[in-house]
């Protein structure tokens, strides 16, 4: 097993996402005021990286639109030095076109890029209330169901030629074991290329499981087939976030946290803001002995082309 070269931890808060809906959190930003608000609070926390949403001001639906990118980023761009991320996952309604379109605007330092097509259903969601918010939210929960989640390798390449031409890197989101052979895959191709930054994803309901069994498995899998070429982060859904997250870094790993993963801070309890999460897993990570990643350390780390070369 690859050997950790650094102490420090790189904490990657992804703040509003496109699973949750307003009613399940009132804590759940989704204008543009509060996202912002709240990615320059989890930056200040700690987070090196914050992996970027959008949602409609309305009614907080998820939209790709990035004319509502616009009325967020210039701020947090200007207010902070987090190193942005924008999805190109988007949310189960959306088109790859319209997942693509901020990305391929604001050329970030870096973008998602999922690994893989899967089944993703949050439809369980569904029976957290019977007094919704916003007419969307229900029939959108439900619907997941149904969703598969639509990452086929033309899709992949497509991204990698789009956005590399920009000079933006990748979290690549792995959903399951085989999506790290879908990444060697393109390693091969040289369409990736090192250092890897990869998301570990467990606990989506289509995805691997989230026992700490498949952390040690997927760790094992990437080494043999990365070894020193990638960097390794972990994201855990629900009330696996905390303990996953601190298996990884136990193991190594970086993490991600925030409100798109798990709107929880404890058994039950819904968290304030992402930037309390933030704050939880820094101090986990610190009472273990870890230094925390400023967002210089990522960029050194993950060999990103700097916050002067975005189009923000
Ligand atoms: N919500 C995460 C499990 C993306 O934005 O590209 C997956 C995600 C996808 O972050
Ligand atoms: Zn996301």
């Amino acid at each position: 097993m690859a050997r950790p070269t650094t102490n420090k931890v790189i904490i990657t808060c992804a703040i509003t996402g496109a699973i949750h809906t307003p009613t399940l959190s009132a804590a759940l930003p989704y204008t543009p005021g509060d996202i912002a608000q709240q990615s320059l609070d989890a930056a200040r926390a700690g987070a090196a990286i914050l992996h970027l949403h959008a949602r409609n001001p309305a009614d907080g639906s998820p939209t790709g639109d990035p004319d509502v990118f616009a009325q967020f980023l210039p701020q947090i761009h200007a207010e902070c030095d987090a190193v942005i991320n924008l999805t190109t996952g988007g949310s189960p309604d959306m088109t790859v076109e319209q997942r693509l379109a901020a990305a391929l605007r604001f050329q970030p330092e870096m973008c998602s890029l999922n690994m893989g097509s899967m089944n993703f259903a949050f439809h369980g969601l569904a029976s957290a209330s019977s007094d919704w918010k916003f007419p969307w939210e229900r029939r959108y929960i439900e619907d997941s169901e149904a969703f598969i989640f639509r990452n086929t390798f033309r899709d992949i390449a497509r991204v990698y030629r789009l956005m590399g031409d920009f000079g933006t890197r990748y979290e690549h989101e792995c959903y399951d074991i085989g999506h790290l052979y879908n990444l060697a895959h393109f390693l091969d191709k040289g369409l990736a290329k090192p250092p890897l930054w990869i998301q570990s994803v467990f606990g989506i309901l289509g995805g691997i499981g989230a026992d700490p069994d498949n952390v040690v498995f997927m760790r094992r899998t990437a080494d043999r087939l990365f070894g020193k070429d990638y960097v390794w982060s972990v994201l855990a859904a629900g009330r696996h976030q905390m303990p996953l997250t601190s298996q990884a870094a136990m193991m190594g790993g970086h993490v991600r946290v925030g409100l798109e993963d798990s709107l929880f801070i404890g058994r039950g309890k819904l968290a304030g803001s992402n930037a309390e999460q933030v704050l939880k897993i820094r101090r986990i990570l610190e009472e273990l002995g870890f230094e925390i990643a400023s967002p210089s350390d990522a960029r050194q780390l993950l060999s990103l082309k700097g916050r002067q070369a975005v189009k923000i």
